[in-house]
C-alpha cells in the first residue's frame, strides 16, 4: 500500500545537570523529588536529530537509534507517542479539514551526533527531540514547556533539553504531573563566555542505570531525604540567582558542592553506587588544586552517573583549563581515539 507520508526533522541539545536530579517521586510519571538546574550545551557539538513521520499505510509504530531499530514497546516512548496523539487529536476535532495523523502509525528515526555509550546524557536529547519532532509533524501549538512536560514522561531530565541556555526543572507539587515542567532561567547568549569542557574517561556503559540508581537511592539514603527537603531548595534559589547575576565563583561553588553531595547519596545507597572512578578522583583534585592557587573559582566540575567530567569556566580561563589538562593526561585529543583513556570536547 502507498499514500501520503508526512514528516519533520528536527534536533535537541545535551543538557548537564548543575543541580542534581535524583530520585523519583511517581516512578511511572518520572516525577523528581526536587527539582534541578542545567546549562544545554552546543548543539554544534553535541545533538540528536530526528525524523518523524507518519502515512496512513504505516502497519505499525517504528524506531531506529543510530541505524538500529530499536523496540517501541517501552512504557516510556508508549506514554510520549500517547499524549502527543491525543493532543493532536484535540486539534482535528477542532479542524476536520486536517488530515487524521492521530490515526496513523509513526516511524520514527534519530541519529547522534557523540558517541551515544560515551554516558553523556543521551536520553536527555533523545526523548527531547522525539518529542519536538511529533510535536513539528502534529503542527501542536504547545510551547516548550507544555513540550517539556511529555518529555520529562520519556525520560526527566529530557525537559530540561527542549530549551538552550540555562535551565530549570520545576519539581512540581501536584500528582498529576501538570506542573512537573522545565522553564528557561537565562538564554546563553545572556552569559556568553561561559564554556564547557567535556572529559570522557571511560565510554563503557554504566554498572547502575540512573533510573535504578535513584531509587536505590530513595529507598535506602538516610542522607537523601536531608539533600531533597532541605538542601537542594537553598541551592536551587542560590544557583538561579547566581546564574542571573553571572557570578561564576558561586555557580561554579554550588556546582561541585551539589555534584560532590550527589555522589555522596549514591556511595550512602545499599548497595552503594559508584560512579566515579580513580581518573574522576584525580580530576577533582586537579582543579581544586587549581582553584586553590588562584584563589578563585577558575573551573567547576561536575559527574552524572558515570567517570566522565564535565568542566564549567570562563573564556578568559580556557588556556589555564586547556592547557592543564593537556599536561597531565597528554592523551587527550578528541572523542574516543584511545577507549578508557581521556579525551575530551570542548563545547559551549
Ligand atoms: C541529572 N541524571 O540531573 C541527573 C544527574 C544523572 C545524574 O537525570 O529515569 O536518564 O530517565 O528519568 O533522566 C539521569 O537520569 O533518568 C539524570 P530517568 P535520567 O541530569
Amino acid at each position: 500500500m502507498t499514500g501520503k507520508i508526512y514528516s519533520a526533522s528536527t534536533t535537541a541539545p545535551v543538557n548537564i545537570a548543575t543541580l542534581k536530579y535524583w530520585g523519583k517521586r511517581d516512578t511511572k510519571l518520572n516525577l523528581p523529588t526536587n527539582s534541578s538546574i542545567s546549562v544545554t550545551l552546543s548543539q554544534d557539538d553535541l545533538r540528536t536529530l530526528t525524523t518523524a513521520s507518519a502515512a496512513e499505510f504505516f502497519d505499525c509504530d517504528k524506531l531506529w537509534l543510530n541505524g538500529k531499530e530499536e523496540s517501541v514497546e517501552g512504557n516510556r516512548i508508549r506514554a510520549c507517542f500517547a499524549e502527543l496523539r491525543a493532543v493532536r487529536k484535540v486539534l482535528e476535532s477542532a479542524n476536520p479539514e486536517l488530515p487524521a495523523l492521530s490515526s496513523y502509525h509513526l516511524h520514527i528515526v534519530s541519529e547522534n551526533n557523540f558517541p551515544t555509550a560515551a554516558g553523556v546524557a543521551s536520553s536527555a536529547a533523545g526523548f527531547a527531540a522525539l518529542v519536538r519532532a511529533i510535536a513539528n509533524l502534529f503542527e501542536l501549538p504547545q510551547s516548550p514547556e507544555e513540550l517539556s512536560r511529555i518529555a520529562r514522561q520519556g525520560s526527566g531530565s529530557a525537559c530540561r533539553s527542549m530549551f538552550g541556555g540555562y535551565v530549570a526543572w520545576d519539581m512540581g507539587q501536584s500528582d498529576d504531573g501538570s506542573d512537573s515542567r522545565a522553564v528557561q532561567i537565562a538564554t546563553q547568549e545572556m552569559w556568553p563566555d561561559m564554556k564547557s569542557v567535556i572529559l570522557v574517561v571511560s565510554a563503557s556503559k554504566k554498572e547502575t542505570s540512573s533510573t535504578v540508581g535513584m531509587q536505590t537511592t530513595v529507598n535506602t539514603s538516610s542522607l537523601f531525604k536531608y539533600r531533597a527537603e532541605v538542601l537542594v531548595p537553598q541551592r536551587f534559589k542560590e544557583m538561579s540567582e547566581a546564574i542571573l547575576a553571572k557570578d561564576f565563583e558561586t555557580f561554579g561553588r554550588l556546582t561541585m558542592m551539589d555534584s560532590n553531595q550527589f555522589h555522596a547519596v549514591c556511595m550512602d545507597s545499599s548497595p552503594p553506587i559508584f560512579y566515579m572512578n580513580d581518573i574522576s578522583r584525580l580530576v577533582v583534585g586537579l582543579i581544586e588544586t587549581v582553584n586553590k592557587i588562584y584563589g578563585r573559582v577558575v573551573a567547576a566540575y561536575t559527574f552524572d552517573a558515570g567517570p566522565n567530567a564535565v568542566l564549567y569556566y570562563l573564556e578568559k580561563d580556557e588556556p589555564i583549563v586547556l592547557g592543564l589538562l593537556k599536561a597531565v593526561m597528554p592523551d587527550v585529543d578528541g572523542w574516543n581515539k584511545k577507549p578508557n583513556t581521556a579525551s575530551i570536547t570542548p563545547t559551549v
